[in-house]
């Protein structure tokens, strides 16, 4: 094929709709005919990421990895969407340093509130209850980016529509 490679990276809270907006947008990016690759940090942690914590250290690491993934990815012409909480600037900055040019981040935004209302895999109340620590939103930080490129409110459309407006902004950096 000759599509180009490129890295879309989406961050932001655990239970914004990361993961599922990167799914939707594999099958999207499929459907006009490019192949896409999903690297997700709940994954990544299961298996090549499994000796890394959630401190700050760990948290860079995970990022560093994922991004040389997405690195080699990209020099085979693949189209990889990264999900990771990336709650640091400076992680986001890592990120972008690995990978280069063809890096493009997308703001998965979601009040910390509508999150935990989801919370979807009870991680949120674990964390309240000082079960899990550590926790992004509860007991570590997280940096708001101040001028996001561009920011997808979850809170405030369905997933397909969240999907969508990615797909657009991305799809001219492939053709283009
Ligand atoms: C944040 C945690 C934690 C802690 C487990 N803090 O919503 P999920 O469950 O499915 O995805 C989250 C995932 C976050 O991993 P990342 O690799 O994206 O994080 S980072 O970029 O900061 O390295 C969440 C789950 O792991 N999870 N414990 N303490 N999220």
């Amino acid at each position: 094929s000759d599509q180009k490679g490129m890295v879309v990276w989406l961050y932001g809270l655990s239970g914004a709709g990361k993961t599922t907006i990167s799914l939707l947008l594999k099958q999207r990016l499929e459907k006009e005919g490019f192949f896409a690759v999903c690297l997700d940090g709940d994954e990544l942690r299961s298996g090549i990421n499994k000796d890394l914590s959630f401190t700050e250290n760990d948290r860079e690491e995970n990022i560093r990895r994922a991004a040389e993934i997405a690195r080699l990815m990209l020099k085979n012409n693949i189209i990889t969407i990264c999900s990771f909480i990336t709650p640091l600037q400076k992680h986001r900055n890592l990120a972008a340093g690995i990978i280069g040019e063809l890096f493009t981040e997308v703001f998965i935004e979601c009040s910390l509130d509508v999150c935990q209302a989801r919370d979807v895999k009870g991680l949120y109340k674990k964390a309240r209850a000082n079960q899990i620590t550590h926790f992004t939103g509860i007991s570590s930080g997280f940096e708001t980016p101040t001028n996001p490129k561009l920011i997808i409110h979850t809170a405030a459309e369905s997933p397909a529509e969240s999907m969508e407006k990615v797909y657009r902004y991305i799809v001219p950096l492939l053709k283009g």
